[in-house]
């Protein structure tokens, strides 16, 4: 398939998905969300690929969403359009999703990488709100992710100001996974998604579910869940194989069966 905003790649069974708007810094327009969406389900179903990369280019993972685009936009036309449907979507993906992040990552940028299981950031990378600054606020679930990693003292205070954050502080405050110099950033998420990519792909999913209830059910909830989680794992091939492997001390091989 064709993209306009994307570039699509498969190593292995790593999907890739780079932004490409380079112009203008990679800026998020409808067209370009739609395609990322459509592609992440397409790797999501494709029974090759274990684990999804999202990807900028050296200057910018995405400086936000595209103001030109969104500047006549109205309540209306919002309710209308209903531009969110399709974020919603990408909390549905069940394979692991890296954000790649060099350069910029701002506004809806950033909400796109904070949609991402991992960040691999690049030292020099630059995380940031800076809505406050156009007389709006993050509008694809910033101010909640932000407040639920970073707790409401700094988040208030990183999202009144729109001032970007190092990759140093977005690291203390536990939002990017891994800082490393820029130049290193493909080959660290690669190497991670390789690692990943040899993991019980059901475990992973099911791990992902229990975590993602972790952060928005009360405990018990949560509890239930994974021990929902933990018995059908028992029903997987990998499980067999994982600890026959163990017994037998050797390697394990799994199949995501
Ligand atoms: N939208 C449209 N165009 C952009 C954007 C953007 N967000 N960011 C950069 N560009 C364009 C510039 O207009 C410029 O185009 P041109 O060459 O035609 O003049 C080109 O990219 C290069 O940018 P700069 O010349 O400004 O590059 P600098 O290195 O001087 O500055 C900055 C880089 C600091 C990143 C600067 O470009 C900037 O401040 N960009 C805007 C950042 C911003 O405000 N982001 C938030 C946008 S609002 C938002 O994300 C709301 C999210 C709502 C939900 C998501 C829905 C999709």
């Amino acid at each position: 398939m064709s993209h306009q905003t994307i570039l699509v790649e498969k190593k292995g069974n790593i999907g890739i998905i780079q932004l490409n708007r380079p112009k203008v810094l990679n800026a998020i327009n409808r067209l370009m969300v739609d395609e990322i969406v459509e592609q992440m389900e397409a790797f999501d179903r494709d029974p090759d690929i274990r684990v999804i990369v999202l990807r900028g280019n050296d200057r910018a993972f995405a400086a936000g969403a595209d103001i030109e685009e969104m500047m006549n936009d109205t309540p209306i036309s919002f309710e209308l359009r209903d531009p969110f449907a399709v974020w919603d979507k990408m909390m549905l993906i069940k394979k692991p999703l890296i954000a790649s992040v060099n350069g910029y990552a701002l506004g809806g940028g950033f909400e796109l990488a904070l949609h991402c299981d991992l960040i691999i950031a690049a030292e020099d990378a630059k995380f940031g709100f800076p809505e406050v600054k156009l007389g709006v606020l993050p509008g694809a679930g910033g101010t909640q992710y932000l407040t639920k990693l970073m707790g409401r003292t700094k988040a208030i205070e990183w999202l009144w100001l729109g001032e970007p954050m190092t990759a140093q502080e977005a690291a203390h405050y536990g939002i990017v996974n891994r800082i490393v110099h820029p130049k290193l950033v493909e080959e660290e998420t690669m190497r991670f998604a390789e690692r990943l990519s040899k993991q019980p792909p059901i475990s992973l999913r099911l791990i992902k579910e229990a975590v993602n209830k972790a952060v928005d059910s009360p405990l018990r909830e949560g509890l239930q869940l994974e021990r929902k989680n933990f018995y059908l794992a028992f029903d997987s091939k990998d499980q067999k194989e994982g600890m026959n492997a163990f017994v037998e001390k050797r390697a394990p091989h799994f199949k995501g069966e």
